[in-house]
């Protein structure tokens, strides 16, 4: 999944796919480059980032969703709004990707359950404004999942099908950067949830976050810029997938396409040497 914010203000863009015309070109070029899918997002939500209105948010990604779908381009649109959701699917968005997993609009998980689109359910604990504050966890691994099973409850209770679902640990939203390699060195577990019988499809957002910049921050500890990050972001991508993640959502895609590749071909010959064992 290729990343198009088309925000003025987010950490790992910011700005640089704000004008229409310059959104849909890295959309091509996304796609171009070989991702998958293209998430197509009109509000920011870096740590402390203030809410737009709907209308300001359908204004950035409406013609942005259009015409890449219009491409023929598969399109993904990031939102926490069921209006702006609707609007994108019947425009020709595939999936909804939705950071709060439908907490945030009580329409949401009607309009899921209506168009029958896959579904992202990212965890969240509130709004970017002041999530920090609520990264506070015992075993972070097992709350996660907690809370990702009461939002599918809640979504299945609206009449969306759990086939429907994919989930996503929501890496540094209400995460601090140890929380974050907690989830990512147990991915595993993080589709896991009670009350499904298989675990859920899972997504993950790591691309040039935050913490891969404090890990990678120089000897005077400033994080490395985010632009910097994507060497190891493409480190995480094969870490991912080889752990068996559904989807990576990423920035910058050639690397992670081969890293993926690469991470199809490790978990094939594993799952085969494991069927030669088992005869
Ligand atoms: N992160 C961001 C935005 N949307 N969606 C999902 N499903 N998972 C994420 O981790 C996620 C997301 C924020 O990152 P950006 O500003 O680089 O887009």
């Amino acid at each position: 999944m290729g990343v198009v914010n088309v925000t003025p203000d987010s950490f790992s863009d910011g700005g640089r796919w704000f004008s229409a015309d310059a959104a849909i070109e890295q959309g091509l070029a996304l796609a171009r480059r070989g991702a998958d899918i293209v998430d197509v997002g009109g509000e920011s939500t870096r740590p402390g980032a203030q809410r737009i209105t709907s209308d300001e948010e359908l204004r950035r990604v409406g013609p942005v969703v259009a015409a890449l779908v219009e491409a023929g381009v598969p399109v993904s649109i990031d939102t926490m709004r069921a209006p702006v959701a609707a609007l994108a699917v019947a425009a020709g968005a595939l999936l909804v990707n939705d950071v709060s997993g439908g907490l945030a609009d009580p329409g949401m998980p009607g309009l899921i359950a209506q168009t029958r689109v896959p579904f992202v359910v990212m965890h969240w604990r509130g709004p970017s404004a002041d999530m920090q504050h609520r990264a506070i966890y015992g075993d972070v691994v097992s709350e996660v999942r907690a809370e990702l099973a009461v939002r599918v409850r809640a979504l299945t209770a609206a009449g969306v099908d759990p086939a429907q679902l994919i989930v996503d640990p929501g890496l540094g939203f209400a995460k601090l950067p140890d929380h974050n390699w907690a989830l990512l060195a147990r991915l595993g577990e993080v589709g896991v949830l009670d009350g499904l019988d298989a675990p859920l499809p899972v997504l993950v957002g790591a691309s040039r976050k935050g913490f891969i910049g404090r890990l990678l921050a120089a000897s005077d500890t400033e994080p490395r810029p985010f632009a910097a990050c994507d060497d190891a972001t493409v480190a995480l991508t094969a870490l991912a997938a080889a752990a068996g993640a559904w989807c990576v959502r990423v920035h910058a895609v050639p690397g992670n396409v081969d890293a993926v590749r690469v991470a199809a071909r490790w978990r094939q010959e594993s799952a085969g040497s494991r069927q030669e064992s088992a005869r």
